[in-house]
């Protein structure tokens, strides 16, 4: 199902169940017990402070990217929560398995929503198949390590522990068991959100978006199982930067969606282990941001900054449809490590505010919205299995092209004249077949005649690519617009990155 309509089902379960009312209320609300609210200094100070109102209530945990509904009450009460650790192998990236440690089965955890003066009594349960104990220690918490050695739970176990959440905000939480890196770098951090008591303004669409660092023992997109790589993640060199813990988990058909006219807003958190995220929808401006997720708002920003282990909120209005790229602004890791996602506005064009033609291309290379990257675990598996075709490399080769190649030769490979040579019916190819996977890898620079024309300019090295990526995109490039055939396996495309060629260009 699509996230907005899930949220709507959600909430929908949520009120009938439990008989809350979807909207929020908004009158001022004295503390039960009589006490006077004292001068208006925030945070702890101010509040909510009774005993728990009424039956306990059981917490409605919501998976990313999705938020669960607004508490809707006007008192303190007591709130169970009840998240398990699992321990499971995902996709990090087309192709590319890890074992992740996960609250809740999802990286980020379960989504939590309380109200300030809640009761939590919270329940940690570590699966018996989890080979590793494990904890949590939120940061909305009062009290010391958070709830971590409260929390400890070996595999098979289940820890309860209770807070009184004193402080509203939005903040992350984490595994600290030790070593605590590892725990983080696996997954293991997530949201919760404590309502002030009035509440939050409301919005249309809320979501849950978490960015994350990666360290696994293989290069980004290598395919098959990768591990976790601890002098990596030591050295901060993350091989994947990622939103909701998987490349594309929010691309394509998974995009966010949104209709022109509404009010969105997003909770995002950052896990880290290491990095700071600078954080920026391209296109949209913030009209609020509750930036590091406390209390006081900024407003018309575009990029904010989250530190590891922080968060904030941000709100803004919808005008224009078209795609909107969720980016960390360091901007290597949005289309080099993986940290981007695409929000989906529809609705009628505005071209009083933006005139059009909209080239997604221009932004997301092999991420546009709708390309599949399937071929690319397609030849991954075959490749896997020693029955890799060449039918299969073009397949995948030309999804790689298209996010790597097609910016400067185009889609159809004809190039730009004077400036990009072509790659369609090139008789430089044709003179070397074998040449394609070295000037990928190594570059081009100097001067070069191509179907009679000359071009001297500089083609950057692509090293970045496996070999398989390579050896794919050779293959393809070979076997498309009259070129003359043939094929690149690994083993060429290996030999092709050691080679040391005359022409090689430093990058620019
Ligand atoms: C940033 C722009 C850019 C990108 C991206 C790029 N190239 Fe090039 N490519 C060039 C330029 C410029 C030249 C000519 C270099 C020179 O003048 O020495 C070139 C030359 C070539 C040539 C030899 C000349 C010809 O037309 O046959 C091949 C083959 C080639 N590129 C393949 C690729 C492949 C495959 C990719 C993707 C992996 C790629 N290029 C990505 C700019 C680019
Ligand atoms: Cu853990």
């Amino acid at each position: 199902m699509k996230p907005a309509v899930r949220y709507a089902t959600l909430a929908l379960a949520v009120a009938a169940t439990l008989g809350l009312s979807a909207c929020r209320i908004e009158q001022p609300n004295p503390a039960p017990n009589g006490a006077v609210q004292k001068e208006d200094t925030g945070g702890s100070a101010k509040g909510d402070f009774g005993p728990p109102v009424g039956e306990p209530i059981q917490a409605v945990l919501t998976s990313p990217p999705l938020v669960p509904p607004a508490t809707g009450r006007s008192q303190p009460a007591k709130v169970i929560v009840s998240l398990d650790v699992v321990e499971k192998d995902m996709e990090i990236s087309e192709g590319v398995s890890y074992t992740f440690w996960t609250f809740g089965g999802t990286v980020p955890g379960s989504f939590i929503r309380v109200r300030q003066g809640d009761t939590v009594e919270f329940h940690l349960r570590n699966m018996p198949d989890s080979k590793m104990p494990h904890n949590i220690d939120l940061h909305g918490v009062t009290g010391p390590g958070g709830g971590a050695a409260a929390s400890f739970t070996a595999p098979g176990h289940v820890s309860r522990f209770t807070f009184k959440a004193l402080n509203a905000g939005l903040y992350v939480y984490h595994c600290a068991t030790a070593p605590v890196g590892m725990h983080i770098a696996n997954g293991m951090y997530g949201l919760i959100l404590v309502e002030p008591p009035e509440g939050l303004p409301p919005v249309d669409r809320e979501y849950y978006v978490m960015q994350g660092d990666f360290y696994t023992t293989g290069k980004y997109r290598e395919k098959g199982h990768q591990g976790f790589d601890m002098n990596k993640a030591i050295d901060e060199h993350p091989t994947y930067v990622l939103f909701n813990g998987m490349e594309g988990s929010m691309t394509g058909d998974k995009a966010l969606k949104a209709k022109t006219g509404e009010k969105v807003r997003l909770y995002v958190g950052n896990g880290g282990p290491n990095l700071v995220s600078s954080f920026h929808v391209i296109g949209e401006i913030f009209d609020k941001v509750w930036y590091e997720g406390g209390t006081k708002f900024q407003e018309n920003v575009q990029t904010t900054l989250i530190p590891a282990g922080g968060a904030a909120m941000m709100d803004f209005h919808m005008e224009v449809p078209g795609s909107y790229v969720l980016v960390d602004h360091s901007i290597f890791r949005a289309f080099n490590k993986g940290a981007l996602a695409i929000l989906q506005a529809e609705g009628k064009e505005r071209k009083d505010i933006y005139s059009g033609k909209e080239v997604d291309a221009v932004y997301l290379g092999d991420q546009v919205a709708g390309t599949s990257r399937a071929p690319v675990s397609v030849a991954a598996a075959s490749a896997k299995a020693g029955t890799l075709t060449k039918e299969e490399q073009i397949a995948a080769g030309k999804v790689v092209f298209a996010g790597t190649c097609s910016t400067c030769h185009g889609a159809d490979g004809k190039g730009m004249e004077g400036v990009f040579p072509p790659l369609a019916n090139s008789d430089y190819i044709k003179a070397n077949p074998k040449r394609v996977p070295e000037i990928i890898l190594h570059g081009l620079v100097g001067p070069v005649k191509v179907n009679g024309k000359d071009y001297n300019s500089n083609m950057p090295p692509m090293s970045q690519l496996t070999d398989d990526e390579v050896a794919n995109i050779s293959t393809y490039v070979l076997n498309s617009w009259g070129n003359p055939g043939g094929q690149i396996s690994k083993a060429d495309a290996a030999a092709a990155r050691a080679a040391k060629p005359a022409n090689a260009s430093e990058g620019h």
